[in-house]
């Protein structure tokens, strides 16, 4: 049996990770696995037309798609089953996508029970359905505590945002005590800005990531972040993908997410 995997950027962390444990787990299953990388949503459409002539049985979207764009791939896709993983929880279609809510609250409250109230957000760019619901999250969470954020930024998931945005927060008149980064890949780049800039972490300032990577214990210091289970999303969603025979209502599946402690926050 043959699946597809439309994805987005494979040289990021998280959708590379996720793309391995797809081509693992159905290679255990005997089945194979087409990848096709799209550079935004509009080359989606292309790509389900592509893998579909190449007679793909099930098809896995982890490209972030608004709720219309979502539905109007899976009306392409016809009787061939399609998984989205990076949509709204609520789109009305098959997903399977981690608790962004709840991973936002995990990383937030975090912070705040280590008395900082200084906090900068680092979001994601405004194109993603997640970078979206994490930055929602966290100031639905600080807004409850009494608190604003002292500065919110937007990078597009590189280190290299992070690092550019983390000299620019570093530059303010007055440090924050903590940052929230809505991701580890940007959490990196702020935390090589900090070196530079003699900034200790955590000493001075508290950083949080979103991902796990699994480089993310491995960074100076070992990155406290929001564990999304990428493997094993990646499984599941080959798993749901396989058993499918026939069409049924739109499954939505939410996986939950957990706080990694390590020892950039304190
Ligand atoms: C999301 C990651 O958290 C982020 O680091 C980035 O890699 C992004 O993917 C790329 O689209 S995880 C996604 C399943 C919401």
């Amino acid at each position: 049996r043959t699946l597809g995997l439309i994805t987005t950027d494979l040289a990021l962390h998280a959708p590379s990770q996720i793309a391995s444990a797809v081509k693992s787990r159905a290679g255990e299953r005997g089945a194979s696995v087409l990848i096709s990388m799209v550079e935004n949503p509009e080359q989606c459409l292309a790509a389900v037309q592509e893998l579909l002539a190449q007679r793909v049985e099930g098809l896995l979207v982890n490209v972030p798609l608004e709720d219309e764009q979502a539905k109007h791939l899976q009306a392409q896709a016809g009787r061939v089953p399609v998984l989205f993983l990076d949509v709204s929880p609520t789109a009305r279609v098959h997903s399977l996508v981690f608790d962004a809510q709840q991973g936002a609250t995990l990383g937030a409250q975090h912070l705040l029970e280590l008395g900082h109230q200084q906090i900068a957000l680092l979001g994601g760019p405004q194109s993603s359905v997640s970078a979206r619901a994490r930055l929602a999250g966290w100031l639905l969470v600080l807004s409850a505590a009494g608190i604003e954020p002292c500065a919110v930024a937007q990078g597009d998931w590189s280190a290299a945002s992070g690092y550019e945005k983390g000299h620019q927060l570093l530059a303010a008149a007055s440090l924050p005590q903590a940052i929230l980064v809505a991701n580890d890949q940007m959490a990196l780049g702020v935390m090589r800005a900090c070196a530079e800039k003699g900034v200790a972490v955590p000493g001075q300032l508290s950083v949080v990531g979103f991902d796990d990577t699994t480089d993310s214990a491995w960074f100076t210091p070992p990155l406290t972040t929001v564990r999304q289970a990428f493997r094993e999303a990646g499984l599941r969603s080959v798993e749901w993908l396989l058993a499918q025979e026939t069409p049924t209502e739109p499954a939505q599946m939410l996986i939950p997410v957990a706080l990694v402690e390590r020892h950039s926050t304190a």
